[in-house]
């Protein structure tokens, strides 16, 4: 008998460009699985409307991520790509989970504190719910793996306590999945106040670096990034935040470890330092940055890729759903 793959799968929300965290944290370990798992990843377009968006600006970005994706290495033959809003599954598993999730639960989520702060003008349902559409995203394909940056830890978490409490009523019918966080790049801090997480809303541009972004002006915030008067490349996340993040940037951009990082950079200040850590991720960016361009040119076969991707996802999607349907005592259609 054939052996069955296990089931990765994550999304990203296109709300702004993609930056050097969501690729580190996320997207770099996702191309690396194709061959050892059944691969879903898409863009979270429902997610995104959580937060006013201007229409036209989404609808590009939501194709342009897609074109990202490719660019990072995942290849359409391989992985499942689709948008999130193309498989109206995850919007009716989404109502169903909200009511089998507690509004203590949903209180505690550390994103909904900080983006209802970020956004107190507009604190809507769907921003309080948003865990739950996750939860759906993630256990309509029974996923064994999530991969995500750390911040969305606590999500995976909380979409498994809703998938063992649904079960623990009507029997095994999600599959109870686990994060998957990386090592190097988990949590890529901003350049400018590395106390915080590095962010595309960040509201100082050169906190953050952008995956498509020009080289030169690439290599100009990492000149520029906040270090400390020590002037001596060492691992101490407490008292030197600035040069521990840049080594975990640069640990993950070449493969080094932190030892062989201290020891190239001995004796030098944090000039040449901060140089070598730029011109690692202008190298990684520029291939990324010149197929997405070229992708971007041909409409027909983003076109072609997002529709073959929701028609597998949806067949995927609606098995899970009935099932769900029938299990919560709908009348089948
Ligand atoms: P926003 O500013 O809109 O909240 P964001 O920049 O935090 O967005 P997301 O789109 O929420 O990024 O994240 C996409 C994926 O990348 C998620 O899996 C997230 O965990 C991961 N990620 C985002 N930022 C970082 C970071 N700084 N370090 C590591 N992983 C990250
Ligand atoms: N909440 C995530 C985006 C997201 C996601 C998902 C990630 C939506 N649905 C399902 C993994 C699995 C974020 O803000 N980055």
């Amino acid at each position: 008998m054939m052996e069955q793959k296990g089931v990765m799968l994550s999304g990203i929300q296109p709300s702004g460009e993609l930056t050097l965290g969501s690729y580190l944290g996320a997207i770099k370990n996702w191309a690396e699985r194709a061959d050892q798992f059944d691969c879903y990843y898409f863009m979270a377009d429902m997610h995104t409307i959580t937060v006013r968006q201007n229409p036209a600006d989404l609808r590009r970005r939501t194709v342009s991520q897609l074109a990202a994706y490719i660019a990072c290495g995942l290849d359409p033959e391989r992985n499942t790509l689709f948008i999130q809003s193309h498989v109206p599954a995850h919007a009716q598993l989404g109502w169903i989970l909200d009511c089998y999730t507690m509004f203590g639960e949903l209180s505690r989520m550390t994103q909904f504190k900080s983006k209802s702060a970020a956004h107190a003008e507009n604190i809507n349902a769907g921003l309080f719910t948003y865990p739950c559409l996750m939860a759906a995203d993630i256990l309509l394909y029974q996923a064994d793996y999530v991969p995500v940056g750390e911040d969305q830890k606590q999500h995976c978490e909380l979409t498994r306590d809703i998938a063992e409490r649904f079960n623990a009523i009507y029997g095994p019918v999600f599959k109870v999945p686990e994060p998957y966080i990386p090592k190097m790049g988990a949590r890529v801090m901003s350049l400018t106040s590395p106390e915080n997480k590095m962010s595309k809303s960040d509201q100082d541009p050169n906190g953050c670096v952008y995956l498509l972004e020009d080289p030169a002006v690439i290599a100009k915030k990492f000149k520029r990034a906040v270090t400390d008067s020590e002037a001596c490349v060492r691992f101490d996340p407490v008292n030197k935040p600035g040069i521990s993040n840049l080594m975990q940037i640069y640990a993950a951009t070449t493969g080094r470890s932190f030892e062989a990082i201290e020891a190239e950079f001995a004796g030098q200040g944090y000039g040449a330092f901060k140089t070598a850590v730029g011109d690692s991720v202008v190298e990684m960016c520029r291939p990324i940055r010149e197929e997405t361009e070229r992708l971007l040119k041909d409409k027909g076969y983003l076109e072609s890729v997002y529709r073959a991707g929701a028609e597998k996802a949806g067949r995927i999607a609606n098995k899970t759903l009935r099932k769900v349907y029938k299990k919560v005592g709908f009348v089948a259609p």
